[in-house]
């Protein structure tokens, strides 16, 4: 593969927490690549999003963040960003589309069908006031266990990463849902060894990388969301009885040969 080039000034703009943009910063980190990982806090300045906003060379044309700048290249919204760092950093110029395709599935299903949702729950008493906090989370989490399941039929167990010998951005955001289950599960993290024993491997494996090991010691964001009550949503979450929550509903356990077949069918052989 040829060395891509990396442009002179690459800022990777978000909030101060972990949010959206924690995978696509992660990669970066690990790749080495020089770039100003650029955190707004929201009002503090006074103003300064609120005239940032206005910029769409600074906030991206949707007004929103993350927002990657890349050289002269303004570009937002976290999947397109994945795809275009998975593109520019690790594909070989001539990948086949299907192998653009596999690498966003796994972005998609970490990152919409499994941070987004963690995020919405911490978020609940602010968007759905009166609604219990432990009530959605009976009818949130199993569901984001059975895809963090089938996420680690797609790329746990192996001796790589998703990316080969060296991570791609896909490999970011299954951790990045790992690190936020862990961090939802807060005392009761233990679990996840039982319940994820191969993603739990592999986090540990991605969290041993000398950028990554780095990262973490130095200023990885603890915060998940920007909501302010979020310390409060964690002490609730920790009364539920996350045991019974980690483990796969009846109607979903797989048999060995049904595994198999999801293991291989991430690749196309199923
Ligand atoms: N669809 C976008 C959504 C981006 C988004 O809504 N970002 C929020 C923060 S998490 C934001 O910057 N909102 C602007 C505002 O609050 O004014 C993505 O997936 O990246």
């Amino acid at each position: 593969m040829a060395q891509p080039s990396i442009p002179d000034k690459v800022v990777l703009r978000y909030w101060s927490c972990r949010g959206r943009a924690q995978a696509l910063a992660d990669f970066l980190f690990d790749r080495e690549v020089p770039f100003v990982d650029e955190r707004v806090t929201a009002g503090s300045p006074p103003g300064v999003w609120v005239r940032m906003r206005k910029d769409p060379g600074r906030a991206g044309p949707f007004a929103a963040l993350p927002v990657l700048q890349w050289g002269d290249d303004v570009l937002a919204e976290t999947l397109p960003i994945a795809s275009f760092l998975n593109q520019t950093l690790s594909l070989p110029s001539r990948a086949a589309p299907s192998a653009t395709a596999r690498h966003d599935m796994l972005c998609s299903a970490a990152y919409l069908d499994v941070s987004r949702p963690l995020a919405d729950l911490i978020r609940s008493p602010a968007s759905h006031p009166g609604t219990s906090l432990a009530k959605r989370a009976h009818f949130v989490l199993p569901v984001v266990f059975q895809k963090m399941r089938l996420l680690s039929l797609a790329v746990g167990g192996r001796p790589d990463y998703f990316g080969g010998e060296t991570p791609a951005v896909a490999d970011f955001f299954v951790f990045e849902a790992m690190e936020e289950l862990a961090y939802l599960m807060g005392p009761h993290g233990g679990l996840l060894a039982d319940a994820l024993p191969e993603l739990t491997e592999y986090r540990e494996r991605l969290r041993a990388r000398p950028a990554m090991a780095r990262l973490f010691r130095d200023h990885r964001h603890a915060r998940f969301t920007g909501f302010p009550d979020e310390p409060k949503s964690l002490a609730e979450l920790e009364s539920l009885p996350w045991r019974s929550l980690c483990a796969p509903v009846p109607r979903w356990q797989l048999s060995e040969a049904e595994a198999a077949r999801f293991r291989a069918g991430y690749w196309g052989r199923a």
